[in-house]
């Protein structure tokens, strides 16, 4: 007898460098409300630069978007840091996509990409991979270049995009770059 189950969902782990923005992606393109594991953290205030936020991911949060055949993803939120090592692993095995979120505009960046697709890479196959570069500013073309550089010494079909985690569309095309599915607006990178 044929089993009638609930049928497997997509999902779309977002993966990334503390304070790039996964936890605001998530619930910019969540049509409900968000399972979230922010903490307020204390050891985070005053520290400049890219460390003004207050709140941090600890565990894995789930939001849901309305992908345009209608159908419903889910989109998880890991944490940025590293000694939360374990709950980012356990979501990206499950997903249909991995999107790693970069920033664009740091001094590190290019060796940040290199480390963060090679602990990904590790994990799982690089044909589920999307990098989105937030942060973008000035010739936004060349910069994006020199990641595609990086990415192609992993993996050249692995689609680039520039986004912003704040915006619903941006975030909408990351997850249809994520899913292979055509985007609406954006352009991507190859
Ligand atoms: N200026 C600017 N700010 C951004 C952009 N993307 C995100 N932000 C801000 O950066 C912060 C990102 O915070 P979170 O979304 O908590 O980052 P996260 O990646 O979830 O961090 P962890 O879970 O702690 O690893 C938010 O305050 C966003 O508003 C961007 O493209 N430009
Ligand atoms: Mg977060």
């Amino acid at each position: 007898m044929p089993i009638f189950g609930t049928p497997i969902a997509r999902q779309v782990s977002f993966v990334g460098p503390f304070g790039v923005g996964k936890t605001t992606a998530v619930v910019t393109v969540s049509e409900t409300s968000i399972s979230s594991t922010e903490v307020m953290s204390s050891a985070l205030r005053g520290r400049v630069g890219r460390h003004l936020k207050t709140t941090t991911t600890v565990g894995l949060e789930i939001g849901e978007w309305r992908a345009p055949d209608g159908k419903k993803v889910s989109v998880v939120g890991t944490p940025g840091q590293e000694r939360f090592d374990m709950v980012r692993r356990s979501a990206m095995p499950r997903s249909t996509g991995v999107v790693l979120w970069l920033f664009g505009n740091h001094q590190h960046a290019l060796l940040d990409t290199e480390l963060w697709l090679e602990f990904i890479s590790g994990e799982v196959s690089t044909s589920k991979l999307t990098v989105a570069v937030t942060r973008l500013e000035g010739d936004t073309e060349s910069q994006l270049r020199e990641f595609r550089d990086v990415i192609d010494r992993c993996d050249a079909r692995i689609p680039l995009v520039a986004a912003d985690p704040r915006d619903k569309d941006s975030v909408s095309d990351v997850l249809a770059t994520a899913l292979r599915i055509p985007t609406l607006t954006k352009e991507v990178v190859g």
